[in-house]
């Protein structure tokens, strides 16, 4: 199969490439695209080079699949090109995720709602992912009410610029472009993306509404607080979940252990729980600390950590990508 890759020599994109080569999708010819001022720069797949064309080169080669992570405002200009040319985008930007027309995919939860149709696919927001992939198995059994979430976020989910920053500030090097508004080594940040106009960030509200999408249930009530710190193995999260049923906790152990991208690593007394440093460069989801919240009937905490880059982005697009070509949708 002929797959493009949009946005390649980005973070994100870079680790599309890799998990399309761990991962084994079957890749015939790999164009990888970017914008003019990175063509003709070069990018490894499976040990081969390869050259980064233009957009309009990557259309005029119709790719089955361009998985796209080149921002949100190249996305709203190219992504209907490709799909009028009869390319299936799976877009990793926020440009398409609300659009009711739009499906906002978590393989696990909803894939099965693809079709030929679906010509731009959005790939929902990293801490989002994370979260439903965990949500979901335990709304199906007690039906959430209401979820109150609280991230602490790697600095790779704002680019390779903020890594940058992060490891100067480290080594005492000031001379950096400085992404965010304050240090970020020794620091943390409640503040991820643009504020609002109702106090809360767009990260917040991504995971406020996405959650409804993805889960296919408005009556979830989800609040959330983002917050950046400095580490690049993956958003961690702290989730307290009321249900409207009472559910027994090892029963919510047994239902997590079988969840599909779920690993449960909860054994506390042997300080084992879900950090970072583990889960970076995994394609699952782990989830820990599962216990009651004692303040209140029905309700649940738990701690939940994922690569951001992998989960959050590459991975599930890559899995996108394998259910439609596995069920003949490309
Ligand atoms: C972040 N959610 O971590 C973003 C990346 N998509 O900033």
């Amino acid at each position: 199969m002929k797959v493009a890759v949009v946005g390649a020599t980005g973070l994100v994109g870079g680790e599309m490439l890799k998990v399309l080569e761990e991962r084994n999708f079957p890749v015939t010819e790999l164009i990888p695209v970017a914008s003019e001022r990175s063509v003709g720069k070069k990018v490894t797949f499976k040990g081969k080079e390869y050259t980064v064309v233009s957009f309009e080169d990557a259309i005029a080669a119709k790719p089955a699949i361009a998985i796209f992570s080149a921002g949100g405002s190249t996305s709203l200009s190219l992504a209907p090109r490709f799909a009028e040319a009869g390319i299936t985008v799976i877009d990793n930007s926020s440009a398409w995720r609300m659009d009711p027309t739009k499906k906002l995919v978590v393989p696990e939860i909803n894939a099965h709602t693809l079709t030929t149709e679906d010509k731009i696919i959005a790939n929902p927001n990293c801490s989002t992912i994370q979260m439903v992939v965990v949500l979901n198995p335990l709304h199906q059994q007690y039906k959430i009410r209401r979820v109150v979430v609280s991230t602490y976020q790697s600095v790779t989910g704002t680019g390779k610029a903020a890594v940058d920053q992060l490891f100067a500030e480290r080594a005492g090097d000031t001379s950096v472009q400085k992404v965010y508004p304050h240090p970020i080594d020794l620091n943390v940040l409640p503040h991820i993306d643009v504020f609002l106009d109702n106090g809360y960030t767009k990260e917040e509200m991504k995971m406020v509404n996405e959650t409804k999408k993805i889960m296919g249930d408005d009556a979830i009530a989800v609040t959330a607080t983002t917050v950046r710190i400095p580490t690049v193995g993956g958003h961690s999260e702290a989730v307290n979940i009321e249900f409207e049923n009472e559910f027994d906790l090892a029963e919510v152990r047994a239902i997590l252990e079988k969840a599909p991208g779920v690993v449960v690593q909860d054994d506390p007394k042997n300080f084992v729980y879900p950090m970072p440093v583990t889960a970076h460069g995994k394609d699952e989801t782990f989830v820990g600390r599962i216990r009651r919240d004692e303040t209140q009937p029905n309700t649940l905490n738990l701690w939940i950590v994922a690569d951001n880059l992998r989960k959050g982005a590459a991975t599930n697009a890559v899995q996108i990508a394998e259910y439609l070509k596995d069920n003949e949708l490309v």
